[in-house]
C-alpha cells in the first residue's frame, strides 16, 4: 500500500513537472507561456492545453469564438462559430493578468472579474429591446460534442467563465460529454430548448454555477438523455417558455439536484423543474434545494409528466404563489411524485413534511433564521454533507440549500476566500488562500463547546500552508483562522 502510495505521489510529481499553464488575453499577441507573453487566441490555448495536467488561464475580459466546431476559420455561415472544450483540456476564467503572479492559482475572482465568452458576435445586442440584434448571434457559445474530430466535453474542465448571448441553441451544448463546469454564470442565453445548457445522452457535473435570465424550454438547463448532477447552484429570472423554468428533465433523463436555489423563475407548467416522461421515462432526485417566488401560470414549481418519477426530499417550497400545495406541485399521466422531510406551503402528504413559514432572512435571501422551523428537520441519509455556501450541515440537516450554523454560537465564514482540506480530517490539514499578500496565518481551534485547545501559527508559501499531528479527539471544532487583519471561521472534523 505504501508502494503503491509513493507511486502515486511519484506520478503525480511527474506530471507537475511536465504540466504546462498557457496564458491567454484579449489583446494577447505572444505564444502564451506568462502573462506579458499571452496568446490571444482562446482556442488554440484550449488545443493546445489538452494534455493530461495542462490548463488555460484567461484574463478577465470579452472572447468571441473565431471558428466553427470542426476547427474551421471563419465559417461560411458566421452563427457557426463556438468554443470547444476539447477533451482533457482545463480552462479557467476570472484572473487579473498581472505579469509575476504566474503559477499563482487564487489570483483569481471570476465573479468580480469575469472572462466573458460571448456569442454576440458584432456587439450589437446592446441596440436592442427585441431579438432583430440577437438573430446574427451565435447558435452555441460552446459545444461540446464527443463525437466530433477534435472530440469536445470528455474528461474536461470549465471553471470561471460567463457564458452568454447565444441565440436559436443553447449557451453551452452538450453531446455525449461528461464535463464538469464550475463556477460559471450562464446568462441572456435564448433557445427553444435549453437555454443555458443542452444535454444530450451527456453526463455533466455542474458545480456552483448561476443560470440568469436565460430563455427556453428548459430556461436554464434541458436534459434529454444522460445523467446530470448539478450542486450549489442558482437558478433566477429564466422563463422556461412552456415547460421548467429552471430546468427541464426529458427523454430518460436521469438528474441528481442538490443544494440549489430556484428564485422567480416562470414557465406555463413547472416554474422550477419539469419532467416530461413521455419519450423516455425520467427520474430527478431533488435534495436540499430551496424553492420561492414562482408565481405565474399554472404547476407554479414543479411539474412532472407521463410516468417520470421525481423525488424531493429536505426542501423547502414557500412563497410560490398559492398556499395550495397541489397548486405548486402537479403530477399527470401516470407521473410518481414521491415529497419527503420538506416544507411545503400548503402541505403535502409525505414522510417528515411540514408546512410552517421557514423564516427567510427576505424573500430574497433564503438563509434561515435561527428561530426557523427548518432547522435540523432533514433526513440525513442521502442528504449532502455541506450546503450552498460550502458549510458543513450541522447536527442534522436542515431543510432548504442553507444550513444555519450555529455550533459553539459561530457562523463560518464565506468558504470563497480559502480552502482548508480534507474535511473531515485525520491528523493533517491543508490551509489555500487567496490573500497572497499574507505569508503567515494563526489559527485558534476550539471544541465544539467553544473551549480554546490550540493556537498555532502557520507559514505560507504562496498562499498555502499545513498543520500536522493534532492528536484531536473525534468530533466537530471550530478552526478561527487570523490572517492579516481578517478573520475566519471553519467547521472541521476529526475523524
Ligand atoms: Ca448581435
Ligand atoms: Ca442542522
Amino acid at each position: 500500500m505504501k508502494n503503491l502510495f509513493l507511486l502515486f505521489i511519484l506520478a503525480i510529481s511527474i506530471l507537475n513537472a511536465t504540466a504546462k499553464i498557457y496564458y491567454v488575453t484579449p489583446n494577447g499577441t505572444g505564444m502564451g507561456t506568462s502573462w506579458t507573453d499571452a496568446e490571444r487566441d482562446l482556442q488554440l490555448a484550449i488545443n493546445k492545453a489538452s494534455s493530461l495536467g495542462d490548463s488555460v488561464w484567461v484574463k478577465e475580459g470579452l472572447y468571441l469564438p473565431l471558428r466553427d466546431k470542426n476547427g474551421t476559420l471563419n465559417p461560411s455561415n458566421p452563427r457557426t462559430k463556438c468554443f470547444v472544450i476539447i477533451s482533457y483540456s482545463k480552462v479557467f476564467g476570472g484572473y487579473l493578468g498581472i505579469p509575476g503572479t504566474e503559477g499563482m492559482f487564487y489570483t483569481r475572482d471570476p465573479w468580480s472579474n469575469p472572462s466573458v465568452l460571448s456569442g454576440d458576435l458584432l456587439q450589437n445586442d446592446f441596440q436592442q429591446p427585441d431579438d432583430s440584434f440577437s438573430n446574427d448571434n451565435c447558435y452555441n457559445v460552446i459545444v461540446n460534442d464527443v463525437r466530433n474530430t477534435p472530440a469536445g466535453g470528455f474528461n474536461a474542465l470549465i471553471d470561471g467563465f460567463t457564458i452568454s448571448r447565444s441565440f436559436g441553441g443553447s449557451g453551452m451544448l452538450n453531446i455525449g460529454a461528461n464535463l464538469v463546469i464550475r463556477d460559471c454564470l450562464f446568462t441572456k442565453n435564448k433557445s427553444e430548448y435549453g437555454g443555458g445548457m443542452y444535454n444530450e445522452n451527456a453526463n455533466p457535473t455542474i458545480i456552483g454555477c448561476h443560470f440568469r435570465e436565460n430563455i427556453g424550454n428548459g430556461g436554464g438547463i434541458c436534459s434529454h438523455q444522460g445523467k446530470l448532477k448539478i450542486y450549489r447552484s442558482l437558478f433566477m429570472d429564466n422563463n422556461g417558455l412552456g415547460l421548467g423554468g429552471g430546468i427541464l428533465n426529458k427523454s430518460g433523463a436521469v438528474s441528481q439536484i442538490e443544494n440549489c436555489w430556484f428564485y422567480a423563475n416562470m414557465a406555463s407548467l413547472g416554474g422550477a423543474i419539469a419532467d416530461n416522461g413521455f419519450d423516455g421515462i425520467t427520474q430527478t432526485t431533488v435534495v436540499n434545494c430551496t424553492v420561492n417566488e414562482h408565481i405565474l401560470f399554472d404547476a407554479r414549481a414543479f411539474y412532472c409528466s407521463d410516468q417520470s418519477v421525481v423525488k424531493i426530499m429536505n426542501c423547502i417550497v414557500w412563497g410560490n404563489g398559492s398556499t395550495s400545495g397541489n397548486n405548486i406541485f402537479k403530477a399527470v399521466s401516470g407521473a410518481s411524485l414521491s415529497i419527503s422531510y420538506s416544507d411545503i406551503q400548503g402541505g403535502y402528504t409525505g414522510t417528515g413534511n411540514i408546512n410552517s413559514d421557514p423564516m427567510f432572512a427576505r424573500n430574497s435571501d433564503v438563509h434561515l433564521k435561527s428561530n426557523s422551523p427548518c432547522i435540523d428537520k432533514g433526513e440525513t441519509t442521502g442528504a449532502p454533507l455541506i450546503d450552498f455556501d460550502g458549510n458543513n450541515r450541522v447536527v442534522k440537516p436542515d431543510l432548504g440549500c442553507f444550513e444555519n450554523g450555529t455550533i459553539a454560537g459561530v457562523r463560518e465564514s464565506n468558504t470563497e476566500q480559502f480552502l482548508v482540506s480534507p474535511n473531515p480530517f485525520i491528523d493533517q490539514v491543508f490551509f489555500e488562500f487567496k490573500e497572497l499578500n499574507v505569508d503567515h496565518v494563526s489559527v485558534t481551534i476550539f471544541n465544539s463547546q467553544g473551549k480554546k485547545i490550540h493556537t498555532l501559527n502557520i507559514k505560507l508559501e504562496r498562499g498555502i500552508g499545513e498543520l500536522g499531528h493534532l492528536n484531536l479527539a473525534n468530533g466537530v471544532y471550530i478552526f478561527e483562522i487570523e490572517a492579516g487583519d481578517k478573520t475566519y471561521f471553519r467547521k472541521m472534523t476529526a475523524q
